[in-house]
């Protein structure tokens, strides 16, 4: 028996990479896999070479998880990807991104890419974001496909585990990866497309990359936290909040009398950003929060 790693699932077409040889086979499942269970990219398959292009599928190794979109098994890390221009930076989507994500028990790395379009009072605009989830507990990288700035930061975030790209269209998530593995991927135009809905293409493919994988995925516009989880649980996905201890260990840090949250904010401790997203992803208006958080 050898183990292989799926790394294409396009239809009926299944691609499995053999680590000990480096090398990529077409799959094919048999009999009782095809029966009994779906191949996602991703899983860890157990079977034989039966020729030089071929490699029958026998068994389906238990999977750590299963992502929606992208369809992809055993993921261990989100590269959460957003601009600050070209396209405008939504730090709303991005903040329900790292909650789904966290919900879902994957690592994330927040990455700022095309800041060689930016000026230097938009630099400084940026600097400020990266300080705000730097200091909220995540990684946080710059980068540029353009002038190669924070990929070997990226790289190092890669090694040895399986990620995925995620964030909104046209924010270079395809032209990082390409820049980073070398592999060619359809980019700007061509998913522009798709995301119309001309042709939405449904093959996920991963890419052996420095003992790990990545996977590209297709641009979200907007995602809904409460859509994954209880308004209840949101809270526990803003590790800043975590750091503060209210009168009540269920406080939802709304109106509650001892709210230490609350008092962070008015402190100015925790980022008035990102309170105002907890509350936008809950659906609830706080009248004092516009007295201590004064609109840009
Ligand atoms: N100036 C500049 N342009 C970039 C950079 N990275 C990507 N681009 C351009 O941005 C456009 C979109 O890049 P893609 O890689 O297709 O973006 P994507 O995130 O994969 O988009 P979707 O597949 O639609 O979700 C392309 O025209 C890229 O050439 C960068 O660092 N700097
Ligand atoms: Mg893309
Ligand atoms: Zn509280």
């Amino acid at each position: 028996m050898a183990e292989g790693i799926v790394t294409e699932r396009a239809g009926q077409k299944i691609t499995v990479y053999l680590p000990e040889e480096g090398r990529e086979l077409r799959g094919v499942p048999l009999g009782k896999v095809r029966k009994k269970e779906k191949v996602f990219a991703g899983d860890i398959v157990e079977g034989r070479v039966v020729d030089s292009s071929t490699f029958a599928i026998e068994r389906v190794k238990e999977r750590k998880n299963l992502l929606v979109r992208p369809p992809i098994a055993n993921v261990d890390k989100v590269v959460v990807v957003s601009t600050l221009k070209n396209p405008e930076f939504q730090n709303f989507l991005l903040d329900n991104l790292l909650v789904v994500y966290d919900h879902l028990g994957l690592d994330t790395v927040v990455v700022f890419n095309k800041v060689d379009l930016l000026d230097p009072k938009e630099r400084e605009e940026l600097n400020r974001w990266v300080e705000i989830y730097r200091n909220a507990g995540y990684p946080v990288v710059t980068a540029s496909v353009e002038t190669g700035e924070g990929l070997k930061k990226l790289r190092e975030e890669l090694k040895g585990v399986t990620s995925i790209f995620a964030g909104p269209s046209g924010v270079g998530k395809s032209s990082l990866i390409s820049k980073l593995t070398g592999v060619e991927l359809r980019t700007g135009q061509v998913s522009r497309k798709t995301e119309r809905g001309r042709h939405t293409t449904r093959e996920v493919r991963l890419i052996p990359f420095e003992g790990g994988f990545i996977g590209d995925a297709p641009g979200f516009s907007r995602v809904d936290a409460l859509n994954f989880m209880e308004r209840e649980e949101v809270r526990l996905h803003f590790p800043e909040f975590g750091r503060y201890q209210c009168r009540f260990s269920d406080c939802l840090h709304l109106e509650e009398e001892g709210c230490e949250v609350r008092e962070a904010v008015k402190r100015g401790e925790i980022p008035c950003e990102r309170f105002k997203s907890y509350l936008k992803m809950l659906k609830v208006y706080l009248p004092w929060l516009s007295e201590v958080c004064k609109e840009e």
